[in-house]
């Protein structure tokens, strides 16, 4: 091995020059998101057929079991996991020094450290050591190898505790199946929300048992969605379900006719118009609707957000929207959840920033004491068209090449709202012009990395230059995935 030679006749100070602290952005492995801190180490590990994966504590060893079985399927190695240090070691110490997300990784030639305060900590290093191994880890069946990755000394942690996803089911419906391996692909980038956009206009996707003509053929049923909700707890993923109101709710009013002010139930609707349906915010029983939605929906789901959406209600007068949303308050407390929202929402914890034509929302927001998550529709939503030439998706808030959605920072992209008024970032994907898994893929990647990027690395450690370049070594696990992805002239990919 010449590198190893190379190491053997360095002398002390060559080997203190190699070993000064480097830019994790631009200098050593191609990591995204970028760590906090990295330092490149003398040396390097490689995985032999007979290594051992060990875990002390049984808090961690899910987490090991879930490594082993990635690392098995492409090296074809056996990689027992046993309860004592080992080749790879993965270690839950209690420790609160790095937060509920943060880790340490050091690579040396004697094996791999991970280790982190909680099992979550440790997920979020296992993503960090899958990006340092070769791309060719990420097949689905045994690879040659080796199995070498460089020596590194990384201690990393969250700028933002709400790093998300959003799915849109309700326009086009996408089974559990494609649902959890959009999950799977958002948490290798330590993605940790998933807001499911369950109903709209054009759909109804959960099945609620005291409204049972809500849901259609194209829906999860309750155990559906608690299968997803498990899965994704499993990758330390929290799902934040969307019921959205008073407007965006054709559906509903195509399934209950009482629901309507006339008592006449609309037609179903498969167009992409928005803004025409409302709730009927002066009938008692919308308040009774809502409640058993609200109760249902949240039994099922064990975080601490229901979402009512209240975005782009039009057709609700602004009093009655006000009137609604603080009945919906209640609603929400009552069931022991935190209200989430768009920007227009009138009460709740969190709203979600997303129109960049309306920052006076967002301001509005947090003058009365919300967190924002902000998704500024410019730059984080994945539907938009990379170019004029882009298959799918819409063009309204403009086109959003890699750049565009790499090139910003939630602290600075609404003037007035800084650091301390932000809960987190999210990566909205509307479907209307989507129905494939292949169509998802196209439009979240390369735009969903970069995204995940900015909600956990800090703002000082990013540069769009270091982030292309990194990017592009991320083809090819994206390629060993099955993924389909846009490749944007921007990216000097591998
Ligand atoms: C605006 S973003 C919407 C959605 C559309 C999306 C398309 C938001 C809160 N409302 O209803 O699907 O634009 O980009």
């Amino acid at each position: 091995m010449p590198h190893r030679r190379l190491a053997a006749l360095m002398t002390a100070s060559a080997l203190a020059t190699s070993c000064a602290p480097s830019s994790p952005d631009s200098d050593g492995p191609a990591l995204v998101p970028v760590p906090a801190s990295l330092r490149v180490t003398e040396g390097s590990f490689t995985l032999a057929s007979d290594a051992r994966i060990g875990v002390r504590s049984a808090e961690g060893a899910p987490v090991a079991e879930e490594l082993a079985r990635l690392l098995r399927r492409s090296t074809g190695y056996a990689l027992p996991v046993v309860r004592e240090p080992a080749e790879i070691t993965l270690e839950v110490s209690g420790d609160q020094e790095l937060g509920r997300e943060g880790y340490t990784l050091d690579v040396t030639p004697g094996g791999v450290r991970l280790a982190a305060g909680t099992a979550e900590g440790v997920f979020r290093g296992v993503q960090t050591l899958r990006q340092l191994l070769p791309a060719a880890i990420e097949s689905p069946a045994p690879q040659p190898g080796p199995w070498t990755i460089g020596g590194v000394s990384i201690e990393d942690r969250p700028r933002f505790s709400y790093r998300g996803v959003m799915l849109d089911v309700a326009r086009h419906f996408f089974t559990v199946e494609q649902v959890k391996r959009y999950i799977d692909l958002a948490a290798s980038y330590k993605v940790n929300v998933l807001h499911l956009h369950l109903t709209d206009d054009q759909g109804w996707r959960i099945e609620i048992r005291s409204w049972p003509e809500l849901a259609g053929d194209d829906s999860y049923t309750q155990d559906d969605y608690r299968e997803i909700v498990r899965y994704a707890a499993e990758r330390f993923v929290t799902v934040v379900p969307e019921i959205d109101t008073p407007g965006h709710t054709n559906a509903a009013l195509a399934a209950y006719a009482e629901l309507n002010c006339d008592g006449v139930a609309r037609e179903p609707y498969e167009g992409t118009e928005v803004g025409f349906s409302s709730l009927c915010v002066d009938k008692e029983v919308t308040y009774r609707f809502l409640d058993d939605v609200v109760r249902e929906v949240a039994a099922l789901t064990p975080g601490p957000y229901l979402n009512l959406g209240g975005d782009e209600a039009h057709s609700t007068d602004p009093e009655d929207y006000e009137k609604f949303v603080a009945r919906a308050q209640q609603i929400v407390d009552t069931h022991g959840k935190r209200l989430m929202g768009w920007a227009e929402i009138t009460s709740g914890s969190v709203a979600q920033h997303w129109n960049p034509r309306e920052p006076d929302r967002a301001r509005a927001a947090v003058a009365r004491g919300a967190k924002l998550v902000m998704s500024p529709a410019d730059h984080a939503y994945l539907d938009m068209k990379y170019t004029d030439s882009t298959e799918y998706g819409l063009d309204w808030a403009g086109l959003v090449e890699v750049s565009d959605s790499y090139e910003w920072d939630p602290a600075t992209v609404v003037e007035g709202v800084g650091e301390q008024d932000i809960l987190g970032v999210e990566a909205p994907l509307w479907t209307e012009t989507l129905a494939t898994s292949d169509a998802l893929e196209f439009m979240a990647y390369p735009r969903l990395p970069g995204i995940a990027e900015i909600g956990w690395s800090p703002a000082a450690a990013r540069s769009w230059e270091g982030y292309r370049a990194r990017l592009a070594a991320h083809g090819p696990r994206w390629s060993a995935r099955s993924v389909t992805f846009y490749r944007s002239p921007e990216i000097p990919w591998k």
